[in-house]
């Protein structure tokens, strides 16, 4: 059968991402594309959290310029696959303006060039691997890279303990992030002078540590870093404890959760991270985002919170911008997705991050990192400790 060519036109262009006659909806639709299942999901529901909060804090205060958001979430999963999916949802289906995700760099190698393609702006809310803004034209991430963020974690733990000299290294070799992270402690440690005993791999999925927690006594170093996820990263931590280690632990930003504390309870005591995000950063927008969130969830923001916030923001922010050229219900939704790229990488904003820009790539301009330590009050209860 024929397909008539108008038909064959809409199916083009609906496969491209928008219809020609797509408007912008009212209330604007932004997507969050975050890992709600899945162990992913112990670093997702952080940002589900900061993104819901953005939502009401700004439609509290008028929306853009009058006209609120709606957000609009596609579960990514923990894989590849899922971030896929939930991404052709909210470009397609759901026809948003511009997508807050995915949860991790090992989905943003895969989800982002298709919002690329589609042009369609997407803002990394915690995608911190080395090469993401890369990706295309239309990505950029609000979560500082590994390479200014990590290396702060060792200093800090020199700082806590300046007799440390060897130092072993694990990182989960079948996570991008991980891998990425692990390259930056370890070129760190050699620059601090310190000597990597030994390098430990792992996979994601490992629930079962003893080689590499063996490997890692038998060297007897002073300090253990691990690049990992959640689960896999508190699994570890709990089991280097249990047969033994006594000496310093920094964990990386994919044990950056107090979700942790189920996994490795008592024993994530004292792990270091460091940290993109501290409630205690002085600016006006961070101190009444604070106090709103504390009034809301009864403790301080987090980081993968404050950073799926601050996504939004800077969305809403571009947004107020272009909607005051011309109404963004006037706009066509294809030309709006591209000014709201352009715009998003020109701008400057005030957020819980500081006041943060864009290179014209799409990497963060970001001014201070902070880092922070795991406080355990028992099996079940802790806090993040902010270090001077
Ligand atoms: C990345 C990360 C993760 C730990 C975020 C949850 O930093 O995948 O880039």
């Amino acid at each position: 059968m024929r397909q008539p060519l108008a038909l064959l036109a809409l199916t083009l262009s609906a496969a491209l991402g928008t219809a020609a006659a797509d408007k912008v909806a009212t209330p604007v639709p932004i997507g969050i594309g975050v890992a709600q299942t899945s162990n992913t999901a112990l670093l997702g529901q952080e940002q589900v959290i900061g993104a819901r909060f953005a939502e009401k804090y700004i439609n509290a205060r008028g929306g853009i310029n009058g006209t609120p958001i709606k957000l609009v979430f596609q579960d990514t999963g923990g894989d590849e696959a899922g971030a896929i999916n939930a991404f052709q949802n909210l470009i397609t289906k759901d026809k948003v303006v511009g997508i807050v995700g995915p949860t991790l760099s090992q989905q943003a190698f895969s989800a982002d060039p298709i919002a690329d393609r589609a042009k369609v702006p997407v803002l990394g809310p915690s995608n911190t691997a080395k090469g993401i803004p890369q990706i295309g034209a239309f990505i950029a991430r609000v979560s500082a890279p590994v390479a200014v963020v990590a290396p702060n974690a060792i200093k800090q733990a020199l700082k806590l303990d300046p007799k440390i000299k060897k130092v072993a290294v694990l990182y989960a070799q079948n996570d991008a992030f991980s891998v990425s992270e692990t390259g930056t402690f370890q070129d760190t440690a050699k620059a601090q002078g310190l000597t990597v005993a030994t390098v430990q791999k792992f996979l994601t999925t490992d629930t079962d540590f003893t080689t590499q927690v063996t490997a890692v006594l038998n060297e007897n170093v002073d300090l253990v870093i691990v690049s990992g996820l959640a689960n896999d990263g508190g699994n570890l931590v709990k089991q280097l404890r249990q047969l033994g280690y006594k000496g310093s632990i920094i964990g990386g930003n994919g044990l950056n959760t107090s979700n942790i504390f189920p996994v490795c309870q008592q024993y994530c005591d004292g792990i270091i991270i460091a940290q993109a995000y501290s409630p205690a950063q002085p600016s006006a927008n961070n101190q009444l985002f604070v106090k709103e969130y504390t009034a809301q969830y009864k403790k301080a923001p987090p980081q993968f919170a404050a950073q799926a916030f601050t996504g939004v923001q800077v969305m809403v922010d571009a947004l107020r911008i272009l909607d005051r050229k011309k109404k963004l219900a006037d706009w066509e939704l294809s030309d709006l997705r591209v000014a709201l790229n352009t715009q998003i990488l020109a701008g400057k904003y005030n957020t819980p991050l500081g006041a943060i820009s864009f290179d014209k790539e799409g990497e963060l301009n970001q001014a201070a990192f902070y880092v922070a330590q795991i406080k355990m009050k028992d099996a079940k209860t802790g806090t993040f400790v902010f270090l001077k």
